[in-house]
């Protein structure tokens, strides 16, 4: 089936606040239900001081301006009467800088959350005993960041920003951690899976073996609770470094397709596109013969399909022909059906949704002023 990811904040606000949010979502499940999709993939909802929310405080709760845990418990319960699958995005690979648990572990060598992230100090005998390089020597020193304060000459890993420590997947609690916000969503909450943030930087890049190891491990523990569980992952990489994942992960995006789509359509030159998704669909089966294909042309993270053909319409029509008749599962992102637009910086390919003309759209967000579709 289709599944449609969806940007909460710009989706549809119920209240007012110019904010989409949960209650607003569930007010237009009938929408979706019409659409014929039959998942719905939603970006990351717990608190997070970020527009985005990619960086978390708090991984049990529902950022405030969406709703409440119990709006969001409704809107499973309303999804799944008409036959939608929920999949919340999860973003495990770092948390937010200022996540209660990096909060006391950067004050506090002693913290019960210290070894939650990773941190190096030239005379720390814990670096040395790690056998973590310090960040001065790292090959990938721009991935280290300073902690801020007078007399620290600490740093900690940070695959992003600053703003996004990464959590410390070496230590058995931080694990047992993770294990436990996966349950908390699947049992209580009652959520079908989970597309995974940045799956392919849990661990180093120099270290892709323990990634596709602990993806294998993460979905083992996740079937305990529901046996169909799903996983879909984000490793945003060429097939090459894509295929490997799938011994643990049911369904990882294709990035490479999404992108040839485009290139062939721009190119008006479509000779070699079957050749290119043989190639990849070869390589994934001989890894995972039940692989799911998850086909897309663009995401929340790149310029919106009808831009990225230029406004051109039977391009555009052509590119979902095609993402809806390949073999797979294809996913949209909210407003390619009615032909949005959309181009970086990333708020502009986020926009608010278009339910109906401005004056008559009561559910339209306005927390942006939007460039490409208003
Ligand atoms: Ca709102």
């Amino acid at each position: 089936g289709v599944t449609y990811e969806i940007y909460v904040q710009s989706f549809a606000d119920s209240d007012g606040d110019g904010k989409g949010d949960i209650k607003g979502m569930t007010a237009k499940l009938d929408y979706l239900k019409d659409l014929g999709v039959e998942g719905v993939w939603l970006m990351p909802m717990s608190p997070s001081p970020s527009y985005h929310k990619y960086d978390v405080t708090d991984y049990y709760g529902i950022d405030s301006a969406y709703g409440t845990l119990d709006d969001f418990k409704q809107f499973v319960e309303e999804a799944h009467k008409r036959n939608i699958k929920v999949v919340i995005d999860m973003v495990l690979n770092h948390s937010s800088s200022r996540n209660p648990w990096f909060l006391d572990a950067s004050k506090n060598v002693n913290s019960p959350y210290r070894d939650y992230y990773v941190w190096t100090e030239h005379s720390d005998p814990q670096t040395r005993s790690a056998g973590n390089v310090t960040a001065g020597e790292s090959r990938r020193r721009n991935h280290w960041t300073r902690l801020r304060g007078a007399d620290s000459n600490y740093y900690y890993y940070s695959q992003f920003s600053g703003n996004m420590p990464d959590l410390n997947f070496d230590n058995p609690k931080l694990r047992a951690e993770v294990f436990k916000i996966g349950r908390f969503w699947a049992s209580e909450v009652k959520v079908d899976g989970f597309r995974l943030d940045a799956a392919r930087h849990i661990f180093p890049d120099e270290r892709p073996q323990d990634n596709h190891w602990w993806w294998e491990y993460f979905l083992q523990e996740m079937r305990k609770v529901n046996k169909d569980f799903y996983l879909v992952g984000e490793v945003w990489a060429p097939a090459e470094v894509v295929g490997p994942y799938l011994k643990g992960m049911p369904a990882l995006f294709n990035f490479d397709m999404g992108s040839a789509i485009i290139k062939a359509l721009n190119a008006e030159k479509g000779d070699s596109l079957a050749a290119k998704h043989k190639k990849i669909r070869d390589f994934y089966k001989g890894i995972n013969p039940d692989y799911v294909d998850a086909t897309f042309l663009t995401n929340h993270d790149q310029n919106r399909i009808m831009s990225a053909v230029n406004n051109d319409t039977e391009k555009a029509r052509l590119a979902a022909a095609i993402l809806l008749t390949l073999p797979g599962s294809p996913y949209l992102y909210y407003g390619e059906e009615i032909g949005m637009q959309g181009k970086k910086p990333d708020p502009f390919i986020r926009e608010p949704f278009l339910w109906d003309v401005k004056a008559k759209d009561k559910y339209r967000a306005t927390w942006e002023v939007p460039r490409n579709s208003t």
